[in-house]
């Protein structure tokens, strides 16, 4: 896997689209300043990366936390994931719940399985949100290792509505925000005390990341679990939360390590807001809920 990671081989015969360097979007930025793609509808050829992965016969995970009053958005979250993410591929969705009783009955495809994994109720939804760190870095070490090369990992209180497919495949791979991407970097709610790991100082930062999406290759997310959980950690000795927990950590380690592929707000929209012109297609979508409601306090 290692070896074919970086040799894009195309089946033959297969036609499509001629490309142009001159004619693309015009509207949207399609590269970061280090080389990166930023995925964009319009900007890729899905019969075309799915030709070239397809024989590869890749596995991918995905992780999704349904922990107390959230367990109620696993239904939508798992029949929308079997009409559009990675259809047609091996599929296997983790969920870490406290009520496994509770898990819907979804039918999935050939190829696409489903494993619960347990996690202790908590009292503090921040608790609940930070320590899925954790919990990935140890599921990627006691489980994955050599079963899965891609992992992707996902808040539960979202559905899919597009495609979400090969196109999103990469080393390290964030998604930029849908509530910022139009503002100054001053203006992203990155954690500003110095004291704190996930601090980001005034004048940096690229983009302002979902801590609800993020993925990669498996020894990637592994790094970035890791380094995100000690840091969180590191804080909580010291008396302090990041501002956005776990999304405040990630934001800090994207910055200094550059994602190698970023993600459109196309593949994380919030459903309260309208849809900007430059977004093609909503692909997957926070749901709109009452956060006095859900929350265990
Ligand atoms: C943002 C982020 C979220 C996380 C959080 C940090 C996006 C779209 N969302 O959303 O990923 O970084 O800020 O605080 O980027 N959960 C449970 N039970 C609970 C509480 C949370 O299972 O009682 C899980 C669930 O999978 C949920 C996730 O944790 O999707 C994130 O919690 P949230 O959706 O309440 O966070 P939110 O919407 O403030």
């Amino acid at each position: 896997i290692r070896y074919h990671e970086f040799r894009l081989v195309a089946p033959e015969n297969l036609a499509y689209k001629q490309p142009s360097i001159v004619h693309g979007r015009s509207d949207v930025v399609t590269v970061t300043p280090w080389l990166a793609p930023i995925v964009w509808e319009g900007t890729f050829q899905p019969a075309l990366l799915d030709g070239i992965f397809k024989p590869r016969n890749i596995t991918i995970a995905a992780t999704v936390f349904a922990v107390g009053k959230y367990i109620r958005f696993l239904k939508d979250f798992l029949e929308t994931a079997e009409q559009h993410f990675f259809v047609g591929f091996n599929v296997h969705i983790y969920v870490f719940t406290d009520q496994q009783d509770q898990v819907p009955y979804v039918k999935m495809a050939a190829g696409r399985k489903l494993e619960l994994c347990s996690v202790p109720s908590s009292n503090r939804w921040q608790e609940i949100s930070a320590r899925r760190m954790e919990l990935i870095q140890v599921l990627i070490e006691e489980k994955l290792q050599n079963n899965v090369e891609y992992i992707f990992c996902l808040d539960v209180d979202s559905k899919f509505h597009g495609r979400w497919g090969t196109e999103s495949l990469g080393g390290l791979v964030a998604v930029v925000h849908p509530g910022y991407y139009r503002d100054d970097r001053s203006r992203f709610p990155y954690e500003r005390r110095p004291q704190s790991r996930a601090y980001v100082a005034p004048g940096e930062g690229d983009f302002y990341y979902c801590g609800g999406a993020f993925g990669g290759l498996l020894k990637e997310v592994h790094q970035l679990a890791k380094t995100c959980r000690t840091n969180f950690e590191e804080d909580a000795k010291k008396g302090i939360e990041a501002n956005w927990q776990e999304e405040s950590h990630l934001n800090r380690y994207m910055w200094i390590n550059k994602p190698s592929k970023v993600l459109s707000p196309e593949y994380l929209w919030q459903d309260f807001k309208p849809r900007n012109p430059e977004v093609g297609i909503i692909r997957f979508s926070g749901v709109i809920k009452n956060y006095a409601e859900i929350r265990p306090n």
